[in-house]
């Protein structure tokens, strides 16, 4: 046969069933919508970040080209407590105490009351997973930063990967595995501080 030609079983070692080969499948797409959760697949990337209080006055200029994800949500204002303008970059951020889970946390706001949402930025290495089979009254959005793996979404379990966007609704059963060679990070939108009744 000739040196070009493809092996035998081509289509077997050939991870055909791989994310980014299906990705080329006419028609197909891993994006799901369903009453509790959804999953939206473009890509992008953050580093730096910003926290505007409701009603603030503010411009954005950029001097080079960036990718900006936003999470927009009607603030919850509790009497006596007000939020502040918050600038930071993830690095600077501590990591924090996780009993009994594997992954590394950071928050980029306060934990404090007067916050009525925080955003965590979760890092898996590859096999690591969640060990609580969390189900919670916290909304979520999550985008994946970097790496890939399963995420579980109620009764449904998707292959996901960088550049993916997660929505959760209020007690979804979630659980994630970090799979691949490279580190799973994850940018993760909660609601805290507020009862939910
Ligand atoms: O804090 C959380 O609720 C987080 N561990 N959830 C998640 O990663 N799906
Ligand atoms: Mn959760």
């Amino acid at each position: 046969e000739a040196a070009s030609s493809k092996p035998l079983y081509w289509k077997v070692t050939n991870p055909t069933l791989s994310p980014s080969h299906l990705q080329d499948l006419p028609g197909f797409t891993r994006s799901a919508y369903k009453s509790d959760h959804a999953l939206i697949t473009p890509e992008s990337h953050v580093d730096s970040y910003a926290y505007l209080p409701p009603n603030f006055k503010h411009s954005l200029e950029c001097d080079a080209a960036a990718t900006l994800a936003v999470f927009e949500r009607r603030y919850a204002s509790l009497e006596n407590h007000a939020t502040e303008q918050i600038v930071g970059s993830t690095d600077q951020q501590p990591l924090l105490e996780t009993p009994g889970e594997a992954f590394e946390l950071r928050k980029l706001l306060p934990p404090s009351l007067p916050y009525d949402f925080n955003i965590h930025i979760m890092d898996f290495q590859p096999g690591e997973f969640l060990n609580v089979k969390e189900v919670h009254y916290n909304q979520h959005g999550l985008l994946l930063l970097e790496g890939q793996g399963i995420y579980r979404l109620g009764d449904s379990w998707y292959p996901v990967q960088s550049g993916d966007a997660i929505w959760m609704a209020p007690f979804v059963p979630q659980w994630y595995a970090a799979l691949g060679k490279t580190r799973t990070r994850y940018l993760l939108y909660k609601d805290v501080n507020r009862n939910p009744l």
